[in-house]
């Protein structure tokens, strides 16, 4: 049978069926509690189950009939084991906040989720090297290292249910990855499984260690096809004593762009994030939320810029001289700076809120893009043209599209395209598909900056991947999971 999101993909006849005697080794070994739901034996396990079906965005929805929910890298070596000698498709699942449908099965495939695996295993207060399972909530993780003085290398808006090792498994980009960097470079070491059940250990806790390739990198964006990522080490920063954040609004995206040069250039080793938002984005918080906007007039674009430092005296220095220089040079209309810890959360808000207001208004098609800077706002006007050509924007059951917004990670030149709309709606898929991913590809973008591929993007890579870099991906991916059991249908 087919996925009605993906009527193209079948299901694959080499992976067996989840039969009683699965789910009877599956309890013997994890025990028959919360650690395995299932709807094989009977129905009363399936409303337990619903949730590992359904991804975040209610767009993507699979019939898996069994969660599995391993205590221990032991026991995921030993799950891997016995679905790879039965031919059994395994979902690797985190906090199922991911946005391109990769932690949800397609068909029947078993959810191996890793809520369970949620410790902290070492903490070093001198260097800063954090030991942790996969399962560790991203948020809880930030709060056991601020207790410390320290900070979690990546801050994004779903902190509160993502965990850690699914950051790892998107290379997770995020709030502040103008700041910390990538995980490819903080990530020290990773402990994970193969299908076969190999455990990788590989759980180094040291920023330098050069002896062979470097095999964790490959994990690190896996997006749950290659293994089961069950700890992590990672590099963790001093956390800041001083931040600031300013909410500024401007008349032009040249002038942002301004900002940011102007920005990197005051504020230099401080700035920690540099966001950007639309007007159309900001006028849907405002829509959802009924929260009183920062600033008292309507601006085409808005700028958040946050600095983290050590020393608040001379960081407000440095944010006084950059304020005062872009207001004088005119490239921002207005800006308000937030006075305590209140105002930054509210300011970060009016962030970090886009992507749930825009899930409240109903289906959303996102495109989460690298883009050249200079470029990077072209593609929301040319897309507005295009569904307003379409005759498909209007807010209304008959014509969806409630509205084209753009946002996202300026300072990593990574555009957050979203076409807000009442539900989904295949005449709105068609016009923006392949569009969006021609666009990219004529100007050497990437189709995925951070989300990743799941299946959203998987017909897609080869906008931006050349057929040769693919062809060696298939290679790794054959040597690590010959049976194709890990997060089938997906990814490449
Ligand atoms: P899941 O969603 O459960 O899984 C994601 C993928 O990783 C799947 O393919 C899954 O199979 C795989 N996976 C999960 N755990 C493991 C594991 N232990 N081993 C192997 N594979 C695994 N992303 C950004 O990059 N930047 C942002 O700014 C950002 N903002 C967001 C804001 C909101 C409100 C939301 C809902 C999402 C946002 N995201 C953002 C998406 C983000 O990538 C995911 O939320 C998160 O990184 C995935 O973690 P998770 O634990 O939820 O993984
Ligand atoms: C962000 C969240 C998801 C989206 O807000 O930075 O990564 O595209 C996004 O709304
Ligand atoms: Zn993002």
């Amino acid at each position: 049978y087919t996925s009605e999101n993906y009527p193209e993909i079948q299901r694959d006849p080499r992976f067996s069926k989840v039969t009683e005697e699965h789910v009877q080794f599956f309890q013997d070994l994890l025990g028959s509690g919360s650690a395995v739901l299932e709807s094989v034996t009977n129905d009363a396990g399936a409303d337990d189950i619903e949730p590992c079906n359904t991804d975040w965005m209610k767009k993507y929805r699979g019939h898996c009939k069994l969660v599995l929910k391993p205590g221990s890298t032991e026991q995921v070596s030993k799950i891997l084991k016995y679905c790879n000698d039965n031919m059994l498709a395994v979902v690797p699942q985190g906090g199922n906040t991911g946005l391109v449908g990769g932690s949800v099965p397609v068909f029947d495939e078993i959810v191996l989720n890793m809520s369970r695996m949620n410790q902290v295993r070492d903490f070093d207060e001198v260097s800063g090297v954090l030991v942790a399972d996969a399962g560790v909530i991203l948020e809880a993780a930030d709060h056991y290292l601020a207790e410390r003085g320290y900070i979690f290398p990546l801050d994004l808006g779903a902190k509160g249910s993502c965990h850690i090792g699914g950051n790892v498994a998107c290379n997770a980009g995020g709030l502040r990855l103008l700041r910390y960097g990538s995980l490819h470079g903080n990530v020290l070491g990773i402990e994970a499984v193969l299908p076969d059940g190999t455990i990788v250990d590989d759980l180094f806790k040291l920023r330098k260690n050069n002896t062979g390739y470097d095999l964790k990198q490959l994990f690190i964006g896996s997006e749950g096809t290659i293994g089961v990522i069950t700890g992590i080490s990672i590099q963790c920063p001093q956390r800041p004593k001083a931040q600031n954040v300013a909410f500024f609004g401007l008349e032009s995206f040249e002038q942002c762009q301004q900002a940011f040069r102007n920005a990197k250039s005051h504020l230099s080793e401080i700035l920690s994030a540099f966001e950007m938002m639309d007007n159309s984005a900001h006028t849907l918080v405002q829509r959802v939320t009924g929260n009183k906007r920062p600033l008292e007039s309507e601006y085409p674009f808005y700028c958040l810029v946050e600095t983290s430092g050590s020393n608040s005296d001379h960081d407000s220095e440095k944010l006084q001289a950059f304020l005062e220089d872009v207001m004088e040079q005119g490239i921002v209309a207005d800006g308000t700076l937030a006075e305590n810890e209140t105002q930054i959360n509210s300011l970060w808000a009016w962030r970090e809120g886009i992507a749930e207001a825009l899930g409240h208004l109903g289906g959303v098609y996102k495109y989460d893009v690298s883009i050249p800077l200079k470029e990077m706002y072209q593609l929301v006007e040319d897309t507005r043209i295009r569904i307003k050509e379409a005759g498909l924007l209007g807010d209304s059951e008959e014509f969806p599209v409630i509205d084209v917004v753009g946002y996202g990670h300026m300072g990593d030149s990574n555009l957050h395209l979203n076409v807000s709309t009442r539900h989904f709606d295949k005449r709105v898929e068609k016009v923006l598909e392949p569009f969006v991913y021609q666009w990219i590809a004529e100007r050497q973008g990437s189709i995925s900056a951070e989300h990743g591929l799941g299946i959203a993007k998987k017909k897609y890579i080869g906008y931006t991947r050349s057929d040769n870099m693919i062809g060696l991906m298939k290679q790794i991916k054959k040597l690590y999971d010959p049976n194709g059991i890990m997060n089938p249908y997906k990814y490449i």
